[in-house]
């Protein structure tokens, strides 16, 4: 048979037969290219004419309409956005993408995540695809190796494919204002370790920093409840300072507070800071000893 027998139903766009070929004169295939959009593809017999039965069957006597259809779908997913479960994580946290696509779901089944998709440099998994809303969601946990991000953009190289393979371009326009901080302060120092008991009201005993790999971030500190935490409600901590709430009530002996330093991403470092007070009026901090949480 020719081509000019056969023609082409369904709702796609284009296509044309371009060969028709069989090995026995029974079973014939016919292929169409060029086809393009999404839609149906159907195969009519329209031209009946000349075709005899083979021994045993019975001849046509109708042509045949599409008698069996294919879904084309030429579309690739478009990702419009990315965004983030949170603003800032640390050592530890579970990163979550969700891919948002453009448009409905094509309905020709479940979303993919392409191969190699990354985000902040890390292989993203655990993907999960919600039709309903046309977007997808992948994980990543931040771990010591991760690269850092302080208040910036984060790195994106993300792939959604649809079920029949077409695959989205790249998303690379990355996730701004997000904070990922994989290193944990490891310590704690106080630049001044002496105050006078007749400093006043919130006399500053000294500053604190932090010492921590992460570049460009800045540390909160706070009292906290736990070991060496004793003389808690003598003291208070005002930005980086460290001060005694009221120098004159305090005795001669021995004091001791705990200070946490809290970095950009949330990873804390507490301390234990012990003093004595001198009966000259001096209060004489000095590092005692320290704890990691
Ligand atoms: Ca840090």
């Amino acid at each position: 048979m020719t081509s000019g027998k056969f023609s082409l139903s369904g709702t796609r766009t284009g296509g044309s037969i371009s060969s028709v070929t069989s090995s026995d004169n029974i079973t014939w295939m016919v292929t169409v290219s060029g086809v393009t959009g999404d839609g149906t593809l159907g195969v009519n017999l329209s031209d009946i004419s000349g075709i005899t039965a083979v021994s045993g069957g019975a001849a046509l006597t109708s042509t045949r309409n599409a008698d069996q259809t294919t879904t084309i779908d030429t579309t690739a997913p478009t990702i419009s956005n990315v965004t983030l479960n949170a603003a800032t994580y640390k050592l530890g946290s579970t990163v979550t993408a969700t891919m948002q696509l453009s448009g409905s779901y094509d309905g020709n089944g479940a979303y993919t995540l392409g191969t190699g998709s990354t985000l902040d440099g890390m292989t993203l998994t655990g993907w999960s695809y919600d039709s309903a809303n046309n977007r997808g969601t992948a994980t990543f946990t931040v771990t010591g190796s991760t690269t850092e991000v302080i208040n910036g953009s984060v790195a994106t190289g993300i792939v959604v494919k649809d079920a029949l393979g077409n695959a989205s371009t790249t998303y690379s326009s990355g996730v701004p204002s997000i904070t990922i901080d994989a290193q944990v302060p490891t310590d704690i120092a106080l630049n001044n370790n002496s105050i006078s008991t007749t400093g006043g009201a919130n006399a500053v005993v000294g500053n604190l920093s932090t010492t921590d790999v992460t570049t460009g971030e800045t540390f909160t500190y706070t009292l906290v409840a736990g070991a060496g935490a004793t003389d808690n409600a003598s003291f208070n901590i005002s930005g980086g300072n460290l001060r005694a709430n009221d120098p004159n009530a305090l005795g001669a002996g021995t004091y001791s507070v705990r200070v946490r330093s809290t970095d950009a991403g949330g990873n804390t470092f507490e301390k234990v800071f012990a003093s004595s007070t001198s009966e000259v009026e001096l209060a004489r901090f000095r590092r005692e000893r320290f704890a990691y949480l």
